[in-house]
């Protein structure tokens, strides 16, 4: 058995998982753990952004695009306390990341030592990162490591996906002992479930008795790669889908049958189809509440009226919100390809939906009719949908758009048309700030050969400015679009809709005649050595966004959005005890309840 220092076992593992990265920051507890990575630097590179934040944001959006996991590393106490919030959104996303930790040496447990926390247990890490990973494992001696890494790296690969943690004290990195680099975990999707018989036979029968049927789907969708199957299913029997801002992409949304994202900021036709559905088919789909608007009846869904067959992974998402009419536990593409073989062997004539997308396409004219014309509109400030439309006509099929949080996400949700899965990069569940502007290094580090756009809102990017830093570092060319409406505009709009119109800490202001405050995001980028375009007029931004991307360098348009244009919403959100919102567009419907089944 060779001997080997706790940290090249490390190192070797991750290259045997073949992870090409690491993305970490260095701190006293992980130098143990940077020698080995020299060491081994032509076969796994070491990326320094300037905050842990961004480190496993990058990590996270790396996994997203390529569906293969990339390592962090941090050092003991307030590096490894800044990654929680992006484990959290990698979470709650069922996104992978291999978090790597440092603590305190092993002797010195319990007293106190220089980024300890044991105020309830010695070296404490594990129980602060518990709530936000699969699985936290701290091994507190070599020769425990190649169990813990074996496990961490199949737990967080296995099954949902999500971040795992393997805690390092600062000794177990620096001593030897005889062990083996273990197996690697199998890669994602290595193991599939499928549904038993009876429920693919169910699951038929009901989809070939619904006269108005949808499919809705969601990441879970996505993390299976089960586009070819959604796509082949959905265009033999001609059902419409529904997709959450994590399935987008696995059915190309220019496709007659997409109905775009749900809920208070999704697409008017896919409300209206959703709430007046006989049967959902819901696969790795979760009906949050801004997927489901608040789960009030009537403005998204409908059910149990309408029948619902859930499909997912995960035991604990089956009838989490709607108790399912079927639940199917099972991995999305082999459940769809049981659906395609059943097909075929029931020689089942495709299409009986016909009367029920005629219905739909009125309702696509409807908003059509309603939202073009704001597309066609120029101006300064610039209209969002401008910046949308594009972008869309700029950026290829193959482009990955790393969207932040804010109203610009809203924007983006409810007119972004992905042509490819893994395309179209959103926090949806934890809804992070700073995902998109960090999250589209880790991107183009996953697929270099296409462009990566970050949208990003003045307020997120203000959060991880220095990912300009790393940009230039690394030689990362990623173009981030600040969409600068000089405030937290997403927030401003809640408040001024909730409390008689008054703004208070929801915008940007400069001094007592609180004139609107940004810094120049363009001379700030031209600081950090990255080339950088303000925008202020619509016209412009096509051809600064064509310049950026052609560059093939970090770029930063500093585009000047209006802050009084608002996504039309077609759905409601609640957060009680406040009423929720009526849809601008559209109205709710219920089911007559002597009609009702
Ligand atoms: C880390 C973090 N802090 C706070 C929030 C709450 N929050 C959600 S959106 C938002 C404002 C976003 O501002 P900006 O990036 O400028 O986007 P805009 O809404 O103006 O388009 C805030 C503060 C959050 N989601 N994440
Ligand atoms: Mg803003």
């Amino acid at each position: 058995m060779p001997r080997l220092k706790g940290a090249e076992l490390i190192a070797e593992y991750l290259i045997a998982n073949r992870i090409p990265y690491v993305f970490g920051i260095c701190g006293h507890g992980n130098v143990g753990m940077l020698d080995p990575l020299y060491a081994a630097r032509d076969r796994i590179s070491l990326i320094s952004p300037r905050h842990e934040q961004v480190a496993a944001h990058m990590a996270d959006a790396y996994f997203r695009v390529r569906h293969e996991p990339v390592a962090t590393l941090t050092s003991c106490g307030p590096g490894s306390c800044n990654i929680i919030m992006p484990l959290a959104v990698a979470l709650s996303d069922s996104s992978a990341v291999f978090a790597i930790t440092a603590n305190v040496p092993t002797s010195q447990f319990n007293r106190s030592p220089f980024q300890e926390i044991n105020r309830h247990f010695q070296a404490d890490f594990v129980n602060i990162v518990r709530p936000v990973v699969k699985r936290s494992f701290q091994p507190t001696r070599v020769d425990m490591l190649p169990l813990a890494l074996r496990q961490a790296m199949t737990t967080m690969l296995s099954g949902r996906p999500g971040p795992v943690n393997i805690d390092v004290p600062f000794n177990v990195f620096q001593e030897e002992d005889e062990v083996e680099v273990p197996p690697p975990a199998p890669p994602l999707n290595a193991q599939r479930s499928g549904a038993s018989p009876d429920d693919v036979a169910r699951a038929l029968d009901m989809i070939l008795a619904a006269q108005r049927p949808v499919v809705f789907i969601g990441h879970g969708a996505t993390l299976s790669e089960a586009g070819p199957e959604l796509t082949a299913f959905v265009q033999t029997l001609q059902i419409p889908v529904i997709s959450s801002p994590n399935g987008m992409g696995c059915l190309d949304m220019t496709d007659p049958l997409s109905l775009g994202f749900i809920g208070r900021n999704g697409a008017f036709p896919a409300n209206e189809a959703g709430r007046r559905a006989d049967l959902v088919i819901a696969i790795g789909a979760r009906f949050d509440d801004r997927s489901a608007s608040s789960w009030l009846p009537g403005y998204s869904w409908n059910f149990p009226h309408s029948k619902l067959i859930h499909v997912d992974l995960d035991p604990a998402e089956l009838g989490r919100n709607y108790p399912p009419d079927l639940g199917v536990l099972a991995d999305a593409r082999t459940f769809l390809r049981q659906l395609l073989a059943e097909l075929e062997r029931r020689r089942v004539a495709p299409g009986a939906t016909r009367a029920w997308l005629a219905e739909i396409a009125r309702w696509r004219a409807e908003w059509d009719k309603f939202t073009r014309p704001n597309f066609e509109i120029h101006g300064a400030p610039i209209r969002p949908e401008r910046i949308v439309a594009d972008c869309q006509a700029v950026l290829p099929d193959d482009a990955i758009l790393a969207c932040d949080v804010g109203v610009n996400h809203n924007w983006y949700m409810q007119f972004w048309k992905a042509r490819r899965p893994q395309t179209m990069l959103n926090s949806w569940g934890f809804s992070g700030m700073g995902f998109g502007a960090a999250g589209a290094l880790g991107a183009k580090l996953a697929a270099p050969d296409r462009p990566v756009v970050a949208i990003a809102g003045d307020g997120c990017f203000t959060m991880v400015p220095h990912v300009l830093c790393t940009a230039v570092e690394y030689d990362i060319p990623v173009v981030w679009v600040i969409w600068n409406n000089f405030g937290w505009v997403s927030i401003r709009d809640i408040q001024l809709g909730m409390f008689g119109g008054r703004e208070h800490g929801t915008m940007f202001h400069q001094g007592a005649n609180r004139k609107p405050y940004n810094p120049d995001f363009a001379a700030w980028a031209r600081a950090c050595g990255v080339e950088a375009t303000t925008v202020t007029k619509s016209q412009d931004f096509k051809g600064a966004l064509e310049h950026a991307v052609a560059a093939n360098k970090p770029y930063v348009l500093d585009v000047h959005v209006d802050a009084e244009v608002r996504p039309p919403s077609t759905g409601a959100w609640e957060l009680p005890p406040t009423p929720h919102n009526e849809p601008v567009f559209g109205t709710r419907w219920v089911p007559d309840p002597a009609t009702a089944k």
